[in-house]
């Protein structure tokens, strides 16, 4: 019998550099180029089969710039955070330096933090070398990816590499199945308060 493993994830970063879209080719496998910009923050679920025994399910806090001031209430209790920059635009490597600061400060010691540089298909246009972004990464600790949302190069891989390095042990899952219910308790009311959408059935991000 395989057994279930569900962990809060929460997507940060500049706004545009592609957080919902890297969500929508990992949730639904699909990218759009207009897309509409994220009101609120979004939520989804996708799980991660690492081998017959371990299914890992995320539930996915996708936020949005305007929501700036509300970003805690999204990060705190979140066992893993994807910090997105664009590898075109320089000052979104310094953005995404601010969250992991503020993730470091302020969300939970245990959590895992994964920087990502997307839109790598755009490679004509880079002005963040990869060497800059993985010794920064190194430096801190950090897991580091590069992906395309657009043609889903290196998606599935980050969500996959979470999964693995999240505790699954016998008493921290216990843990973190609490702290998935105090999350889910959490998503209701964010609902509420925002426009988040609540489910990924429902969701148009
Ligand atoms: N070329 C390219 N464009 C992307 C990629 N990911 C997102 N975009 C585009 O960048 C813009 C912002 O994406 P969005 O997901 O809304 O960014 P968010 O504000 O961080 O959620 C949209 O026009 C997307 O189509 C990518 O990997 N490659
Ligand atoms: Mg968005």
């Amino acid at each position: 019998m395989s057994k279930q493993f569900q962990f809060k994830l929460v997507l940060l970063g500049e706004s545009a550099v592609g957080k919902s879209s890297l969500v929508l080719r990992f949730v639904k496998d699909q990218f759009d180029d207009y897309r509409e910009s994220t009101i609120g923050a979004a939520f989804l679920t996708q799980t991660v089969t690492l081998d017959d025994q371990t299914i890992v399910k995320f539930e996915i806090w996708d936020t949005a710039g305007q929501e700036r001031y509300k970003a805690p209430m999204y990060y705190r209790n979140a066992n893993c955070a994807v910090v997105v920059y664009d590898i075109t635009q320089a000052s979104s490597l310094d953005k995404a330096r601010t969250w992991i600061r503020e993730l470091q400060r302020q969300a939970d010691p245990s959590i895992v933090i994964a920087l990502c540089g997307n839109k790598t298909d755009l490679t004509a246009r880079r002005q963040i070398t990869q060497e800059e972004a993985k010794k920064y990464a190194d430096e801190e600790g950090l897991m580091w990816f590069e992906t395309s949302a657009k043609t889903g190069e290196g998606v599935s891989e980050v969500f996959t590499a979470i999964a693995k390095k999240l505790p699954l042990s016998a008493p921290s899952s216990r843990t973190n199945a609490a702290r998935g219910t105090a999350a889910a308790r959490q998503g209701v009311d964010l609902n509420r308060q925002t426009t988040t959408q609540g489910s990924n059935e429902a969701c148009n991000c």
